[in-house]
């Protein structure tokens, strides 16, 4: 017994693995291991005998038991302190050199305008991109006759027979958005909502899904002028200078009453854009005051509020800022065009930081 002892303990000391470990351990106290083979022996042998034999052989077998415990937690830290020492990294080393993402332009302009208009006391409210036609047309005073359904080129979505739910679009513009936010929060209110808007048009100005911000003001007493003044800061900061013209042109949207569509005077001097200056106008948004319907279907009393509306492309402001010549760039995915046009990540645009830098 006791040579089966020290043969097995070294044995075990001497095991390199895991795997070497349990065949010692079939070997020496498995169902057919050596000490079981000894304990069957226990049969043959004399009653006196079998008093010293018995738990002497119990005591080997937990002997040898403990023995491989202990070895394998060795092994396993052993493999754990490998492991450390294998896969050691320095987490002081700089971090790449070469910025290997940008932030697209799309998000640069939408974090601008943001900022622009969060000073202004605008927040930001945002919804679904698929919308009922009520939300997206209906409560927008453009009703089931309108040619505005028509003109919109609406992407509806599948319906299967028998389903009675009400018609889903993919919104055409964001303004849903603002009619589930006077809802929501009732007047006064001032939001701006910025957003992808789906329209079936694909030319070299249109693509199928593009980015809209729409503003809304809501309170006793709002008017065009104010209108006019908050566009004027918004024009100056985004475009980064001093002064702008604005010009109003009488327009018509089924949503406000009077419209306006709104130029900003600039120049095109050897291809490039100026604002601010010259003898140019450029169109670059839409706006009024909001219609009484408009404000009823958002649950807001027409005769004790009103407000002004305006809306413009994200994509187009950030093709005339960022001279992006053409707009299905925007989509491509094309990694050159987007080291070329994006940002770094760090550059969160603030109005005391500067917008772009
Ligand atoms: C435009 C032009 C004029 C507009 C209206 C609304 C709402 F929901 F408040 F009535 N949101 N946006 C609006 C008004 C949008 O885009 C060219």
């Amino acid at each position: 017994m006791d040579d089966l002892k020290s043969k097995y303990l070294t044995q075990i000391a001497d095991a390199a693995d895991e795997a070497s470990l349990e065949d010692i351990r079939i070997a020496a106290v498995g169902k057919k291991g050596e000490v079981a083979l000894k304990m069957r022996e226990l049969g043959k042998m004399t009653a006196e005998e079998r008093q010293v034999a018995g738990p002497a052989l119990n005591a080997l077998k937990s002997e040898i038991n403990s023995a491989l415990a202990a070895k394998k937690a060795a092994l396993a830290d052993a493999a754990l302190d490998e492991r450390l020492r294998s896969e050691w990294l320095d987490v002081t080393l700089p971090t790449r050199t070469q910025r290997r993402g940008t932030i697209h332009p799309i998000s640069q302009v939408t974090e601008e305008v943001t900022a622009i208009f969060a000073e202004m006391g605008f927040s930001v409210a945002e919804g679904p991109r698929i919308d009922t036609d009520w939300y997206n047309f209906d409560a927008l005073n453009i009703p089931g006759h309108h040619p505005a359904r028509a003109e919109m080129d609406t992407f509806y979505m599948h319906r299967a027979e028998g389903d009675n739910r009400p018609p889903h679009v993919l919104r055409t513009h964001t303004s849903p958005v603002q009619i589930r936010s006077m809802e929501a929060t009732g007047a006064p209110t001032r939001i701006i909502c910025p957003g992808g808007v789906y329209r079936a048009d694909y030319d070299q100005t249109h693509t199928p899904m593009f980015h809209q911000v729409e503003g809304l003001a809501i309170d006793r007493d709002i008017s065009m002028a104010n209108l006019k003044w908050v566009l004027e800061e918004f024009v100056k900061s985004y475009f980064e200078v001093d002064g702008v013209d604005l010009r109003f042109r009488a327009s018509h949207f089924p949503f406000t009453e009077p419209s306006a569509e709104v130029d900003i005077r600039c120049s095109w001097e050897g291809g490039t854009l100026k604002v601010g200056e010259g003898d140019d106008w450029l169109e670059i948004l839409g706006s009024g005051m909001v219609h009484p319907k408009v404000l009823e279907a958002g649950g807001i009393d027409p005769t004790e509020w009103q407000g002004f509306a305006f809306g413009m492309g994200i994509d187009r402001i950030a093709m005339l800022k960022y001279g992006v010549p053409d707009l299905r760039a925007f989509f491509d995915s094309d990694l050159r065009w987007l080291r070329h046009y994006g940002f770094a990540a760090l550059d969160v645009p603030t109005l005391h930081g500067g917008l772009s830098r």
